[in-house]
């Protein structure tokens, strides 16, 4: 017996689609939902998403070799319109220190390019942002050390997820 298509009116119980939040907000901080995960230094991955932004000595996720990663899973997937990553290596572009990735299902990511995907960015003084040419869906951001050497120099201290 096939599902009955659109029946007329009846309230709309299932729970798929709770539709946008009211106002654009931090999807990524723990407390809306955000579940912070690591390759490595697991236990201080949430250290990313706790809501402060400072990178007080012990209060940051590092790395260990290059491709090590934190990430943000949010509580669904959302329309994520800009970022900002509180990182303490920056250069003139994202590559060499760190990638960013997104993902739509939380398991697959994809590259994020600065030049590409950001109207307007800033990079340098301690945090990179991104305000987004296409908002895009999105249920994770991952946070990558590219650093070659000595990649547990490169400190995340925040990552925050604009998402409606
Ligand atoms: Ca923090």
């Amino acid at each position: 017996m096939a599902l009955a298509s659109c029946g007329g009116g009846g309230g709309g119980g299932s729970s798929s689609d709770p539709g946008p939040l009211p106002e654009p907000t931090n999807v990524a901080l723990a407390d809306n939902g955000g579940v912070a995960n690591a390759s490595y230094l697991e236990e201080t991955a949430g250290l990313v998403n706790d809501g402060d932004t400072q990178p007080y000595d012990g209060y940051y996720w590092q790395g260990n070799v290059q491709g090590d990663y934190v990430q943000i899973t949010f509580d669904r997937a959302y329309t994520i319109s800009e970022f900002a990553v509180y990182v303490n290596f920056t250069g003139n572009d994202n590559a060499g220190y760190t990638s960013y990735w997104l993902s739509e299902d939380g398991e697959t990511f994809e590259p994020f390019a600065f030049t590409n995907d950001c109207n307007a960015a800033t990079i340098g003084g301690g945090m990179i942002t991104c305000e987004m040419k296409e908002p895009r869906i999105a249920r994770a951001f991952r946070a990558q050390v590219e650093m070659e050497s000595n990649a547990h120099n490169v400190h995340v201290s925040e990552i925050e997820v604009i998402g409606q």
